[in-house]
């Protein structure tokens, strides 16, 4: 159930008002936090209904939403306009999974404040080539060059300030196993990460858990859950993980609607069927605050005569 909360104006007219600091802190913080999966503006407004206090901006869904594989089909700057609309739309703390930058240590840069400009909280940057694949698909996971990934990460980190900087490894994904993704996530915290990704396709969560016992680094561990659903998120507070992103949930929640609603109206010939599943156009209304447009007419148009 979405419960809509009106637009707040002040954050339309005040992108990036220290939403690098609110997700830093959220990142420190004792607590677990979470991360939902936004790929434009309604995704992003309906994670802030549902009380989400930050977003990732997937290279995934945002991929997909635009038709693209992800699979560096998508160019920074698509995803920078997506960003962009999300975080004026929310204005929630976002970070943007920004594959491998985009290419080298300068593509990286320029991504980077582009973002911040635009009122990002900060960028995940993975130790992966360009183009990159999907991690989740295929067997094709090449790393980066570790030195040369950490020149990325100093690039970006000298950029753009205090924009929160996770490096992300691909050591397990890449089967190049635990001492591999241990030592290189150590070399990011050194090259400026303030958080570690670590990533797993394993069904189950015991490479993750591992990671997290065996780290010794005072920088939060931030993981995705996608494939090892199963494990309860109590495992992580125990394991002192920082932070977990559901990671393409709102997508495929839409991509399972959209079909059914499609299907029954190419069937049906009519909307009668489907109208008590889908949203009113009241509740889509409340989401964009369609009433505050009307209070400022009001307010700043002549009345009619
Ligand atoms: C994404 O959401 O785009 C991610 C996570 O990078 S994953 O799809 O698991 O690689
Ligand atoms: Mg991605």
């Amino acid at each position: 159930m979405v419960h809509p909360q009106p637009i707040s104006v002040d954050s339309i007219q005040t992108p990036g008002k220290d939403r690098a600091g609110a997700l830093r802190n959220l990142l420190q913080s004792e607590e677990l936090s979470f991360l939902m999966e936004a790929h434009d503006g309604v995704s992003a407004v309906i994670a802030r209904g549902a009380g989400f206090r930050a977003l990732w901006a997937s290279s995934l869904t945002i991929s997909s939403v635009l038709g693209y594989r992800d699979a560096s089909e998508t160019s920074w700057s698509n995803v920078a306009d997506i960003v962009e609309r999300m975080a004026d739309a929310s204005g929630l703390p976002i970070l943007v999974d920004g594959d491998t930058g985009h290419g080298n240590f300068n593509n990286a840069r320029l991504f980077a404040r582009k973002l911040q400009r635009i009122g990002a909280a900060g960028l995940c940057l993975e130790d992966k080539l360009f183009p990159k694949t999907n991690s989740l698909v295929g067997h094709r996971h090449p790393l980066a060059d570790e030195r040369e990934f950490c020149g990325r990460l100093r690039a970006v980190k000298e950029a753009a300030g205090d924009f929160v900087l996770v490096a992300r490894t691909e050591a397990l994904i890449a089967g190049q196993g635990m001492d591999a993704a241990l030592s290189r996530a150590s070399a990011y915290v050194d090259a400026g990460a303030d958080a570690i990704l670590v990533h797993s396709r394993k069904a189950d969560a015991d490479e993750i858990l591992e990671f997290a016992g065996r780290w010794r680094e005072a920088v939060p561990l931030v993981i995705v859950p996608t494939s090892y659903y199963v494990t309860p998120v109590s495992a992580y507070r125990q394991a002192g993980i920082a932070a977990v992103i559901w990671a393409n949930h709102n997508l495929r929640a839409s991509i399972a609607a959209m079909r059914r609603v499609s299907a029954r109206l190419a069937n049906d010939e009519s909307s009668v069927g489907i109208e008590p599943e889908i949203a009113t156009l009241d509740e889509l209304f409340a989401l964009f605050g369609y009433d505050e447009l009307s209070a400022a007419e009001e307010r700043y148009l002549p009345m009619p005569p």
